[in-house]
């Protein structure tokens, strides 16, 4: 039962898309002064109720929470990646409220973007800890970074969550996830670990993360979990109508483009790589885009930034090459 619940979060549950678009229908919004942050982190006491009670609101010092205290700085550290470098005002660009709830359902191992707020799973807190696979959720920054992203893909490209659109939907949402990484530990491109969900696996996983963006496929190997599907170059391309197509699955490809890109470039990722690749999202890409147009739209973007023959648009070149897309 486990392993098919380790399975099924692994594969990451697609279906549940539907039910979530409902939720984000029926939730408020409010608006922020653009400009400012204006993070809410909620709880919702281990049900399905959203958002929950209030449990921490902007300006508030720590609560002690561990779920509700990193939600809260992770939202923040993802709000300046976005604000300070790339010069958006939060999810939509227009100053939208950052609202998080935490301890959703009991024991649930996934965190998701609803439409119009994130979402986070306790983890495997319900289990005696022998039988614990996944952490909190909220444990992994760039997990955050990756579900507010979603939120941003929404506003902009709005990737169907199908098929190549849907994995690039999720490599944008891990490029900028592991950038909001890089960014608050100070790494350079060649120095950070490229792991999206470090410390999301407690001790009994065979693990360091659930996916690598270095090394799509090797993030885990475990008895339980089994082994990492991800490929890392479209020879390897996985066909199959699970996850939606694959969308967790065949992302590991544009992931590592990126990787590929941004060590090539050297120096910090979200300084070009990171501004190719947000422009890409912003004005580039349309809702059904695929790995070709996106291998196309950020190399265009190269030049309009860069140059023709700059070191940058030769790095995107190669690096796109290298999984198979050649430009
Ligand atoms: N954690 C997953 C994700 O954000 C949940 C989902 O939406 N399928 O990709
Ligand atoms: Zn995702």
């Amino acid at each position: 039962e486990q392993k098919e619940k380790a399975k099924h979060t692994i594969a990451l549950a697609g279906q549940m898309r539907g039910q979530r678009q409902s939720i984000a229908d029926v939730t408020l919004k409010s608006q922020a002064t653009a400009g400012a942050k204006n993070r809410l982190i909620y709880d919702a006491q281990n049900t399905n109720v959203l958002p929950g009670e209030l449990a921490r609101k902007e300006g508030d010092s720590t609560t002690g929470d561990a779920q509700v205290d990193e939600a809260y700085e992770g939202a923040g550290h993802t709000y300046d990646l976005y604000e300070l470098v790339y010069g958006r005002t939060s999810i939509d660009d227009k100053g939208m409220d950052l609202i998080s709830t935490v301890r959703y359902l009991k024991g649930y191992d996934n965190a998701f973007w609803n439409g119009a707020q994130m979402v986070y799973g306790e983890g495997d807190e319900d289990l005696p800890e022998a039988d614990r696979l996944f952490n909190r959720f909220t444990i992994a920054i760039d997990i955050i970074g990756h579900e507010l992203t979603h939120g941003v893909t929404q506003y902009e490209a709005n990737l169907v969550y199908k098929d190549q659109a849907g994995a690039l939907n999720e490599s944008f949402s891990d490029v900028f996830g592991s950038l909001v990484k890089q960014r608050l530990n100070n790494q350079k491109a060649n120095e950070a670990d490229w792991i999206i969900g470090e410390g999301l696996f407690t001790a009994n996983v065979n693990g360091v993360g659930i996916r690598s963006m270095k090394n799509p496929g090797t993030a885990y190997n475990d008895p339980v979990i089994g082994k990492d599907p991800q490929p890392g170059h479209m020879n390897d391309f996985v066909v199959t109508t699970r996850d939606r197509g694959g969308v967790h699955i065949n992302s590991g490809i544009p992931n590592k483009a990126f990787y590929l890109a941004a060590t090539k470039m050297g120096g910090y990722a979200w300084e070009k790589a990171g501004l190719i690749w947000y422009n890409t999202l912003k004005d580039k890409l349309t809702a059904d885009a695929n790995f070709e147009h996106a291998a196309n739209m950020t190399y265009e973007v190269a030049v309009q930034l860069y140059g023709e023959d700059s070191m940058e648009q030769k790095a995107v070149k190669e690096a796109w090459e290298e999984v198979g897309l050649p430009i």
